[in-house]
């Protein structure tokens, strides 16, 4: 697998760093693991040092890792936008605390953390103009996601700044029906990251279609259709190029809010729960024909995990299937899970069937622990967005942002030097976290390449 200074053309993992107010709100309904964590005490310290270590590992498996900055929270902005005002930040925060305290919460969520939703992303190889595409997700189905992006735009369009090579769209608008989650939700198959790929996009529920067809719903639908179709025309992909599946009912009640909790794919490996879409044995199958059109003689290598060996519930539980897949070398895999899937016998069970199974090229298991995100429903995959490029859109990209036996030790010690151990909700009107937070990314600002990509001035 190439590195980050290899001429091939690979995928790079962009994970989102934790932010200094990681906690635990119960703003996600739909989530089991956000709204029973709801009110805990969090350590976003732990929580940062947790996913600085997944990157390192995933680097030191030899594959080209970076990072995203977090978002400046509490966000100041939004709560001005919102009618509170005053003399100073502390004011503003004073009076939401006291006036609108779910509202304050909201704008205090580190979950930009979760990257795979911060965008979708299409590769050079794949849009008609040969350049990478980016959409930032709207996250319109829940308030405190939705805060995240305009920062989200702005930090793309800083790192994948050169126009030659990235193109930039306005996300897909509308109100909360026209939800759109980004990465979450899209996979992209190929015999190999340079190949053309396939575009599957997983949605939950048609905006535009009569109240009367919409699927019937405990826990709600957080991706539109017409969303991702709207992504897929603006990013220039050929009609044999996208795939469009729904989500099933059950699935999307017992948990599963994104497609990355039932279904992870990589080159040309689909691991699903067989109770993942709406009649998934023909979802697969029409899969199968979509990518044996596209490369002629290669077959779509779909493992399908059955619900005797792993229900549904088990797989929220466990997360295994937001495990990240990624390549060693050409036709090895290694998976990379939760530690809580080595913790469920059942699971483990599962995992090591999977990994001796030689009808797979999935031959190693890593498993990481990642608890505190975790504990709000963010597992390996949700904090990491993928992007393939090829060496020269690699060199544009500023060299500070790569996790290496360089910049790994320093990050981690801008983490001890600035994040809290402890942080309950009640602790997010305490006016201390406005100038911790800033600071802290004032400092990672610089410290990344990055200029000034926040909305307050750096010292
Ligand atoms: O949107 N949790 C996130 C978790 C996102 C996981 N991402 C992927 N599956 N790709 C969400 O539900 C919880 C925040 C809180 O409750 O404090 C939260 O936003």
């Amino acid at each position: 697998m190439p590195s980050s200074s290899s001429t091939a053309t690979c995928e790079v993992n962009f994970d989102g760093l934790v932010g200094p107010t990681h906690n635990y709100a119960g703003l996600s309904y739909g989530n089991i693991a956000s709204i029973s964590h709801r009110g805990a005490a969090s350590n976003p310290r732990r929580a940062a040092l947790q996913g600085l270590a997944k990157m390192k590992a995933l680097a030191d498996l030899g594959l080209p890792q970076a990072v995203l900055p977090p978002h400046e929270r509490p966000a100041l902005s939004v709560l001005r936008a919102f009618g509170f005002f005053g003399k100073t930040d502390a004011d503003v925060l004073a009076a939401a605390a006291k006036h609108a305290p779910a509202l304050l919460s909201a704008t205090c969520s580190a979950s930009a953390m979760w990257v795979a939703n911060a965008a979708t992303v299409t590769p050079s190889s794949d849009s008609a103009d040969g350049r990478v595409h980016f959409t930032p997700a709207n996250l319109a189905s829940k308030l405190h996601r939705s805060f995240e992006t305009s920062q989200t735009a702005r930090t793309l369009r800083s790192i994948f700044a050169n126009p030659e090579h990235f193109f930039h769209h306005e996300p897909v608008p509308g109100p909360h029906l026209f939800g759109d989650e980004g990465a979450a939700n899209h996979t992209r198959f190929a015999p190999s990251a340079a190949h053309r790929g396939l575009h599957v996009y997983a949605y939950g529920h048609q905006a535009l279609a009569h109240p009367a067809g919409q699927p019937l719903l405990r826990f709600p639908s957080r991706q539109a259709l017409e969303a991702s179709e709207a992504v897929a025309r603006a990013h220039g992909l050929r009609a044999d190029q996208a795939a469009f599946i729904q989500q099933s009912a059950a699935a999307i009640n017992t948990g599963v809010f994104h497609n990355d909790v039932i279904a992870v794919g990589n080159d040309d490996v689909l691991l699903y729960h067989e109770n993942a879409y709406k009649n998934t044995p023909k979802v697969v199958a029409a899969l199968r024909a979509a990518y044996s059109n596209l490369h002629h003689g290669h077959t779509l290598n779909t493992v399908r995990v059955p619900a005797r060996r792993l229900s549904l519930a088990d797989a929220v539980r466990s997360y295994l299937f937001n495990s990240q897949l990624v390549t060693l070398a050409p036709g090895k895999m290694a998976l990379i899970a939760p530690a809580e899937c080595a913790e469920i016998p059942s699971v483990r069970a599962y995992v090591d069937h999977l990994i001796s199974d030689g009808k797979n090229p999935i031959a190693e298991a890593h498993f990481i622990d990642l608890r505190e995100s975790m504990s709000n429903g963010g597992g390996p995959a949700c904090l990491r967005l993928r992007v393939t490029l090829t060496a020269a859109e690699r060199i544009a990209l500023p060299a500070g942002i790569w996790i290496n036996d360089d910049t790994y030790p320093r990050l981690v010690a801008w983490v001890k030097k600035h994040y809290r151990e402890k942080l309950s909700p009640s602790d997010l009107c305490d006016p201390n976290l406005i100038t911790e937070s800033r600071n802290a990314l004032a400092e990672l600002s610089i410290m990344l390449g990055l200029g000034n990509i926040y909305p307050f001035q750096l010292n």
